[in-house]
């Protein structure tokens, strides 16, 4: 994990564009939801710091990581939002379906974002046990859900300024 030195919710907020008018879909998997649900508390309440309406926000919800890739093409489709936000959660479990699922999760949205004219952004966690998943999700290493929303206010901003 690369995040054991960085906290996820330290940034500078004077290098965040606004988010005004800024609208954007939030997919979280239900599977381990004490975690994804402090991810998408983070996400969204840093929306709200940065200006976005509560109405700008659709929170919505698939069953486990593995679906978060459907879920964003749907959203992705309807051509209302700037940017879709996953948020997920893996742990590394005895099976081999945490490789299966990681893999599958990363190229799903990798593909994504060379399908839409939309920024994805990777919010899932993929760590050893649950206590790491929770240092990451509102405990002492921040929480990837604020790291997810400020990654997409200022990847919707390049994308305003380029496209
Ligand atoms: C099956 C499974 C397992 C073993 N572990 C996780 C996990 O740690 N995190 C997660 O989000 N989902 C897990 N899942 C469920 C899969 O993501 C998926 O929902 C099912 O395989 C059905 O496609």
């Amino acid at each position: 994990m690369a995040t054991a030195l960085k906290n996820l919710s330290a940034y500078d907020p004077s290098k965040v564009p606004s988010a005004k008018g800024m609208k954007v879909a939030i997919v979280v998997a239900e599977w381990n939801e004490e975690i994804t649900f402090a991810l998408r508390d983070g996400a969204v309440n840093t929306f709200l710091k940065h200006g976005a309406k509560e109405g700008d926000i659709v929170v919505d919800y698939v069953p486990g990581t593995f679906e978060l890739t459907a879920g964003a093409r749907a959203f992705a489709q309807t051509r209302e939002y700037n940017a879709i936000i996953v948020l997920g959660c893996v742990i590394q479990g005895e099976t081999r379906h945490f490789d299966f699922i990681c893999h599958g999760v990363t190229q799903g949205i990798t593909q994504l974002n060379t399908q839409y004219d939309i920024p994805f952004i990777f919010g899932v966690l993929t760590t050893d046990d649950k206590q790491q998943a929770l240092d990451r999700a509102g405990g002492k290493h921040g929480n990837k859900g604020d790291e997810a929303a400020v990654t997409a206010i200022k990847m919707i901003d390049l994308f305003k300024r380029t496209i």
